[in-house]
């Protein structure tokens, strides 16, 4: 089985100097075992229709509705996009413009806030995500943020700690959604307290898209009154974002992305996030998202026969955090060792981390990417008993050489996405 890889011709000429870090970049991605549970390998199609012409036109507005001429094509293509988004998770209003998650939230923010108003979200440090008011994040420093965390024991969203905080400081919006939390969230929950004290519900799914996508996991979106995203993780398109809404919030929206915080819209990415789309509505994505689920519980359940603890005991997504305390081991030390080794991870902070935020207790495990590859639980398995070998002593230099070679012998089989072998 060969590996085919991406070419480049114009670029090797053109710009050599460009061409050799591409290459680079893309050899560390076939060769290296990429577990970083944000990250994703975009079909050749995404990454073609990225590459296009769109990339020279400037379409501020919305697709019948632009400030420049000659917008037909990007009118199509949009409203392909936005169609199809809407198709794929049972909205009513889809935005396609945001250009990063952080970006399609801080649309939000604008598009249901004024400045100094308070919101309720998931602690950074329990999961969530820094652009949902984190003090050195832009809504940390113009609105008023209260964050709820996971109880201390199951290490699950505290739903009655929500409650509570909802009824004490009456948010204006609240927030779920995150980076680093594994289990299934309850949105009717969420919904039902945020109609109580009349706040906006808002859903970062940006994690999770995909498997929302594949009806891996429940929706979302009939419970939210907005929801963000980006479209690079779990849901394998463009590195861009999303909004989703409801029939009362769709305008405000798309208001607020342009021309409240935006300027033309990136063209080639909406195209790109319309073939995207195309991929998740058809069947063989529901089997992916629902595979990227089975394996990490294969891994997780590894990592727990070889005495690591996962945060609340396990996963029900695409990511495991791994509690490294049993071990005595830094999350910086594992992941840095993780890396000799040619497994990507990242450090994270557990919940109740004694830890500096650059040091940690822990190491966050994505399976999206080597689902891609076509990688299943036996793989898991493998890996999950490498990453345990390597982390025991990340000094032993010995290991990760062994474990680097057995890397190097796996990733050779495997193409960046299985359909490359179709
Ligand atoms: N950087 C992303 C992640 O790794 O989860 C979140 O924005």
């Amino acid at each position: 089985m060969s590996v085919t890889p991406d070419t480049l011709s114009i670029l090797q000429s053109h710009d050599p100097a460009v061409f050799e870090a591409v290459q680079e970049e893309e050899r560390r991605q076939l060769r290296t075992l990429e577990m970083i549970a944000s990250e994703n390998f975009a079909s050749r199609a995404v990454m073609e229709a990225a590459g296009t012409v769109f990339t020279n036109k400037y379409a501020e507005g919305y697709p019948g509705k632009r400030y420049y001429n000659g917008c037909e094509p990007s009118d199509k293509v949009e409203t392909l996009a936005i169609e199809r988004a809407k198709q794929l998770f049972g909205a009513v209003h889809a935005n396609v413009q945001p250009h990063s998650g952080s970006t399609a939230n801080q649309a939000v923010f604008f598009a249901a806030l004024q400045p100094g108003d308070t919101v309720l979200s998931l602690s950074l440090a329990h999961g969530g995500h820094l652009s949902h008011g984190h003090r050195v994040n832009m809504a940390g420093q113009f609105f008023k943020i209260v964050n709820y965390g996971v109880a201390q024991g199951t290490e699950q969203i505290d739903y009655d700690e929500v409650v509570r905080l909802a009824r004490e400081h009456k948010p204006r919006m609240i927030i779920t959604g995150g980076s680093a939390y594994p289990r299934l969230i309850d949105f009717a929950k969420f919904r039902e307290i945020a109609d109580e004290i009349g706040a906006v519900f808002l859903t970062d799914m940006a994690h999770f898209a995909g498997l929302v996508a594949g009806k891996a996991i429940p929706s979302p979106v009939p419970f939210s009154h907005i929801v963000s995203s980006t479209t690079h993780k779990t849901l394998r398109g463009p590195r861009s974002g999303m909004l989703l809404g409801d029939a009362e919030w769709g305008p405000k929206l798309d208001k607020a992305v342009f021309p409240g915080l935006q300027g033309g819209p990136l063209v080639h990415i909406i195209a790109a996030k319309a073939v995207a789309y195309g991929e998740a509505l058809r069947p063989s994505f529901a089997a992916y998202s629902q595979q990227v689920i089975a394996n990490a519980k294969a891994l997780g359940e590894v990592l727990v026969e070889k005495g690591l603890r996962l945060v609340s005991g396990g996963t029900d997504t695409h990511l495991v955090l791994v509690d490294l305390t049993s071990y005595n081991v830094t999350g910086k030390d594992a992941a840095n060792a993780l890396e000799h080794a040619g497994i990507t991870v990242n450090k994270n902070a557990i919940p109740y981390d004694t830890r500096k935020e650059w040091v940690t207790s822990g190491i966050r495990i994505g399976t999206p990417a080597l689902t891609t590859r076509g990688m299943k639980e036996a793989e898991m398995r493998t890996i999950a008993n490498w990453v345990a070998e390597v982390v025991k002593d990340p000094t032993d230099e010995a290991v990760q050489k062994r474990v680097r070679a057995q890397v190097d012998e796996m990733t050779g089989n495997w193409p960046l996405r299985a359909e490359d072998l179709a």
